[in-house]
């Protein structure tokens, strides 16, 4: 089966004021569409057509010289959206608050507090120049913050992506992500985005990813 678009998990104005709707409407139904079509054309007639993306971005020294560029920023770019729409849920509808359990007790043994952490982060997707991502992975046993250009994801690994590890939470920089609401002023877009985490989601990524 080729990629295909998934469904959002919730309304497209379901992140408002958050996230505006018409943000909403055109990163997925106009960008990450885009990232499926292009990622299957690039694979059409490979042995990855049928593959799981994942595994497409873990191997992509494996993929044709000629169709490496493509498939690493599309088939990155396919694997990166359907992940960060599961990262977010209407704010106090599942989205928002704080961590618990075993994440909340993680990012306070890696960062100190959650509120160390959110300034961390924020400030690694505020340097990252121009397109691309905020990453917290789990590396090596333990949380660490991390940011990639353009669809780059850890998954691709230290060399290609400059940042390795199991990505569980993740934040688009892209002014495509924000522009419509917060023109030029990104960190405004990354404060509020803390009201629509789906901590739930990410805690579920962390138990999955082990260590
Ligand atoms: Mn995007």
């Amino acid at each position: 089966m080729p990629f295909s678009l998934p469904p959002l998990p919730y309304p497209k104005d379901a992140l408002e004021p958050h996230i505006d709707a018409a943000t909403m409407e055109i990163h997925h139904g106009k960008h990450h569409n885009a990232y499926v079509t292009n990622a299957n054309a690039a694979l059409a007639g490979t042995p990855w057509a049928d593959a799981d993306p994942v595994k497409v971005i873990q191997s992509l020294s494996q993929i044709p010289d000629d169709k490496r560029p493509a498939v690493r920023n599309n088939a990155g770019g396919h694997v990166n959206h359907s992940m960060f729409w599961t990262l977010m849920a209407p704010a106090g509808h599942g989205g928002g608050g704080a961590p618990s359990g075993p994440l909340a007790t993680a990012i306070n043994a890696a960062f100190g507090a959650f509120d160390t952490f959110k300034t961390q982060f924020a400030d690694a997707a505020a340097k990252r120049f121009g397109s691309g991502w905020a990453w917290l992975v789990v590396d090596g046993g333990s949380l660490k913050i991390c940011s990639t250009a353009n669809q780059d994801n850890p998954l691709m690994g230290q060399a290609i992506a400059g940042c390795s590890g199991t990505p569980i939470l993740g934040l688009d920089v892209w002014e495509h992500a924000y522009y419509l609401k917060y023109q030029n002023r990104r960190p405004d877009y990354v404060a509020a985005w803390w009201s629509v985490v789906n901590w739930s989601a990410v805690a579920d990524r962390f138990a999955a990813a082990g260590r």
